[in-house]
């Protein structure tokens, strides 16, 4: 592609910095590195144990400017971690950083004592050892860090990794499972970078109120990389894990591929699509056919055509002919939606007064936060970590009906310890990209969902739900529950 071209897309894709001084044209003038692929720690080869260290570092995104950042035994990201159904996994967590921090296992069926949400915190320098079960289908989850009002920046800094879970059911499908070769796991982020190259967290009003957007993508925490792939099916894990950007994603071709599996695991069968959208949070595994052996890119299409790029694909060798892909690739049990225990309905809402201090660019050293707790809500109260918002029963399912309240733009909404199904959105049967389990789901206009809750949570350390763009989860837009 010509650089012009290139050049003028990446600042089109630009969105969400206001008053920050950022980075121009000059980002695309690199030439593209490799994808990098995060170590594989694979749980059942290391005796169910998997050690983490939250650390402070610095990267490289760009050569020779090194940023601030923070990572699960490395500068930044972690390693994506295997487990297989009907495991533990034995975890040992140290905290190095400089402030406290939590592991959140986001799209684990777990009990909330050992979810990692905000009140299982690790203080700096002590380790937490949860004994992790696993007892759910095959699916691509991922974790994260999760403390109290510092979600947004301490992600942003780099704790996110991937987390796959694998069964029997799984690998006798015969999907491609080549971890690194034909399973690729994509950790896409958006990221804001000053004119000296370096990661900012930009934090003033339009951050408050739309969450941090970056102006270039990174994958696997490298810009725009090339991944050389197999002529042939390629599996990709994506996740979303960028702190506030809805993505839209395509092949640049405008090439269809299948979607397999949402955040709760494979679908009941494939499904075409030509765009697939994603908001943080989210993750989607799909396949794409690249046995005509042409290389193509990924984007993130946005309005009016215009897209951001994302990253590149070269396959290797000669065009070989398409595989075939089963039909049918999961089978699970909905609960009647006529014989669920209640009905609630949240109120999601943005734009409260601000309470807190908006601080300057805040520099990753300090991982700088926003303030302004109470700006963002659910049903009319900001989060409060003593308060109860929800009380629901062991074994239950409920309809919960969510709503965002004076929108100002869709909010991604998640739910720890449950996957859901979304039965009706907007009043009208749900689109075609709401099927499958789900814990986190774009709430654009009312979504009426079906839980189902099979993990205890106490009083002591209950389960949240919120909105997944991490500066209005920071600032209030969250609630917690107990199941017992
Ligand atoms: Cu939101």
């Amino acid at each position: 592609m010509p650089q012009g071209i290139r050049r003028r897309s990446l600042l089109q894709g630009l969105s969400g910095a206001a008053g920050v001084s950022l980075l121009g044209g000059a980002v695309a003038q690199d030439a593209p590195r490799r994808l990098p692929i995060p170590p594989l720690l694979d749980a059942r080869a290391q005796g169910g144990r998997i050690e983490l260290v939250a650390q402070p570092g610095e990267t490289e995104f760009w050569p020779g400017v090194a940023s601030a950042t923070a990572g699960y035994n490395g500068s930044y990201l972690g390693p994506t971690l295997r487990v297989h159904s009907g495991d533990e996994m034995r975890v040992r967590v140290t905290n190095q950083l400089q402030e406290d921090t939590t592991v959140h296992w986001h799209g684990l069926l777990v009990p909330s004592a050992v979810d990692g949400g905000p009140h299982n915190t690790i203080a700096p320098g002590a380790r937490w050892e949860p004994v992790v079960p696993v007892r759910q289908a095959a699916t691509t989850a991922w974790y994260h860090a999760h403390p109290h009002m510092r979600t947004g920046p301490q992600v942003y800094a780099g704790l996110a990794g991937m987390l796959i879970v694998t069964d029997a059911h799984e690998q006798g499908l015969r999907l491609p499972s080549r971890y690194g070769v034909d399973d690729l796991p994509l950790v896409l982020q958006d990221k804001a970078f000053g004119r000296d190259r370096r990661m900012v967290y930009p934090s003033g009003h339009m951050q408050a109120m739309h969450g941090v957007h970056g102006n270039a993508m990174l994958v696997n925490g490298v810009p725009q990389p090339v991944a050389p792939v197999p002529a042939g099916l390629v599996r990709l894990r994506l996740l979303n894990a960028g702190n506030a950007r809805l993505l839209d994603i395509a092949v640049d071709d405008n090439r269809a591929f299948h979607w397999i599996a949402t955040e709760g695991g494979l679908l009941r069968e494939p499904v075409s699509l030509r765009r697939l959208s994603l908001a943080a949070g989210q993750r989607a595994e799909i396949l794409v056919d690249f046995s005509d052996a042409r290389p193509a890119g990924m984007v993130s299409l946005a309005a009016q055509g215009r897209s951001l790029p994302v990253m590149r694909f070269e396959p290797q060798g000669a065009a070989t002919s398409a595989a075939a892909l089963p039909a049918r690739l999961a089978q699970w049990e909905s609960p009647p939606a006529a014989r669920t225990a209640r009905r609630r309905r949240l109120v999601l809402a943005s734009g409260g007064m601000m309470m807190g201090g908006m601080g300057g660019m805040g520099g990753m050293g300090g991982m700088g936060g926003m303030g302004g707790m109470g700006m963002h809500t659910i049903d009319g109260r900001p989060f409060d970590m003593r308060r109860i918002d929800q009380r629901v029963r062991l074994g239950d399912a409920e309809i919960w009906e969510v709503t965002a309240d004076g929108m100002v733009m869709p909010h991604p909404f998640h739910i720890h310890g449950v996957h859901f199904e979304v039965l009706s959105r907007g009043g009208q049967a749900p689109v075609v990209e709401d099927q499958g389990r789900r814990d986190t789901v774009i709430v654009d206009e009312t979504v009426e969902l079906l839980v189902r809750f099979t993990q205890p949570a106490g009083e002591r350390a209950p389960f949240m739900y919120h909105c997944h763009i991490l500066e209005h989860e920071d600032m209030g837009m969250m609630g917690q529950f107990t199941v017992a």
